[in-house]
C-alpha cells in the first residue's frame, strides 16, 4: 500500500515533538512509511490556518521533517482551511502557508476538509483548490479528506452522493482521498463498501482509521488489536493510516497490530494482542505489573463496542475483579516510565471506582451509576 502509518490526526493536545520522533523509530521497526501530520488543535494546522509560523515554530519543523526522512517515514504536512476559506479569494494564501513548509524540504502534503460546519460542501471549489496545490507541492500526489468522508455522511447512499461523485470527477487523478468507512468511527469496514465507493469516487481510497480514536470520549481508551478489516481490504485501498489514542503511550499495540496486519495474508488480532502485551510493557521502565493485570486492563479498554475476554471477569467473578484492580493500584503508580503512568493513570482510574464500589466502598453516591454504565459496556 501507498501509505501505511499513522495520523495524528485527533482533537486534545497534540503529541510532543519526542513521541513524534519515536513514533517515527518504531513505524521504520514495523514496516511503515507514512506520518500524517494534522492534530486537529494545532492552531496554526486549522483554526488559524493563514497564520504563517515564527522562526521558533519553523525550527521545530523542520527538525521533525528531518527526524521522519532519518527513519525513512514520509513526513506528509496536512493544512485545514475549510472552516473559513473564501475559495474564491484566498487560494494564494494557502499556497503561501505551504510554501513555509516547502522551505523546511517537506515534500508531501493533505489538504483537509473534514469536520467543518457546511451542510453543503462545494465540491467544486474544493477540486479545484485542491488540484492548485497539487501543482504546486514537490510531490506527484496529495492527500485530501473530503466533508462527507463516510458512507454515514452520504445517508448510506454514497452511489447517489452528488458531492462525492462531483470530487471523483474533477480531483486530479494524483489525488489520494481519505475516508473513515461506514461510520466516523468504523467497528468493520467490510470490502463490498469500499468497491462501491472506489465506483463513485473514481479512485481507490486512502483509509483514515479512527477504530483507536478515543478523543470523543474521555472515559475510554482502546488498546485492543487492529480489527474488523479482513485482509483483502488491502487490495482495495490506497493504504490505511490509524488515528489512534491521544495518549501516545497507549498506542503501542494498535499501531504495532496495524502494521502486522498491513504485512501479513493472515492476521489473529486476539493472537497478536496477547503477544505484545509483554513488548509494550517493555517501554514502561520498571514496574511490577504482571502480564494478566495488564491484561485485565487491555481487556477492559479494549475497543469500541468490544472488550477483551478477560473482562468478563468484571461481570462474571466481581470480588476477583477488585481484588486484581485493587493489588495493580500501587504498582502502576510506580510504574517508572512516568508519561506511560499520567497516559495509563485516569483510565485506571476508572477500574479502581468500579472496584471500590463492587467492595461497597464507593467514593461518591454517582459511583453506582457509574459502575453500571461501565459494566454494561463490558458486556
Ligand atoms: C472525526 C475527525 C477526527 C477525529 C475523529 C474521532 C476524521 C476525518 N475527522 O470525525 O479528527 O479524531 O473523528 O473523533 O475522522
Amino acid at each position: 500500500m501507498r501509505y501505511t502509518g499513522i495520523i495524528e490526526g485527533f482533537y486534545g493536545k497534540p503529541w510532543s515533538d519526542s513521541q513524534r520522533t519515536l513514533s517515527f523509530t518504531w513505524m521504520k521497526q514495523w514496516g511503515m512509511n507514512s506520518y500524517l501530520y494534522a492534530p486537529k488543535d494545532d492552531l496554526k494546522h486549522r483554526k488559524l490556518w493563514r497564520e504563517l509560523y515564527s522562526e521558533q515554530e519553523l525550527a521545530d519543523l523542520k527538525k521533525l521533517i528531518h527526524e521522519a526522512s532519518l527513519a525513512g517515514v514520509d513526513f506528509i504536512y496536512a493544512i485545514s482551511p475549510g472552516l473559513d476559506i473564501d475559495y474564491n479569494t484566498e487560494a494564494e494564501l494557502l499556497l503561501k502557508k505551504i510554501d513555509q513548509v516547502i522551505a523546511l524540504d517537506c515534500k508531501k502534503f493533505a489538504i483537509l476538509f473534514d469536520d467543518i460546519p457546511d451542510n453543503n460542501p462545494d465540491a467544486n471549489a474544493q477540486a479545484k483548490i485542491t488540484n492548485q496545490v497539487l501543482h504546486h507541492i514537490p510531490d506527484d500526489r496529495l492527500l485530501f479528506c473530503p466533508t462527507v468522508y463516510c458512507d454515514m455522511m452520504a445517508q448510506h447512499k454514497v452511489a447517489e452522493n452528488e458531492y462525492l461523485l462531483e470530487l471523483g470527477q474533477l480531483l486530479d487523478s494524483n489525488v489520494d482521498l481519505m475516508w473513515t468507512g461506514p461510520e466516523v468511527v468504523s467497528l468493520e469496514i467490510p470490502v463490498n463498501s469500499i468497491i462501491n465507493l472506489q465506483k463513485v469516487i473514481k479512485r481507490k481510497p486512502v483509509i483514515w482509521d479512527n477504530i483507536h480514536a478515543n478523543d470523543y470520549d474521555l472515559h475510554r481508551m482502546f488498546v485492543g488489536p487492529f480489527s474488523g478489516r479482513p485482509v483483502e481490504l488491502k487490495n482495495e485501498v490506497e493504504g490505511i493510516m490509524s488515528n489512534p489514542n491521544c495518549q501516545f503511550w497507549v498506542n503501542y499495540i494498535p499501531l504495532k497490530s496495524l502494521a502486522v496486519y498491513c504485512e501479513s495474508d493472515s492476521y489473529n488480532p486476539r493472537a497478536e494482542y496477547l503477544k505484545m502485551i509483554p513488548e509494550w510493557m517493555a517501554h514502561f521502565g520498571e514496574h511490577d505489573l504482571t502480564v494478566e493485570e495488564m491484561t485485565l486492563l487491555g481487556d477492559c479498554f479494549y475497543l469500541p463496542g468490544k472488550s477483551g475476554e478477560l473482562a468478563k471477569t468484571a461481570l462474571d467473578n466481581k470480588l476477583e475483579f477488585s481484588k486484581t484492580v485493587h493489588s495493580m493500584y500501587e504498582k502502576i503508580a510506580n510504574i517508572s516510565n512516568r508519561e506511560m503512568f499520567y497516559a495509563l493513570h485516569k483510565y485506571f482510574w476508572e477500574l479502581r471506582r468500579v472496584a471500590c464500589a463492587i467492595d461497597g466502598n464507593p467514593v461518591t453516591h454517582k459511583q453506582s451509576d457509574m459502575v453500571i454504565s461501565f459494566l454494561e459496556r463490558l458486556k
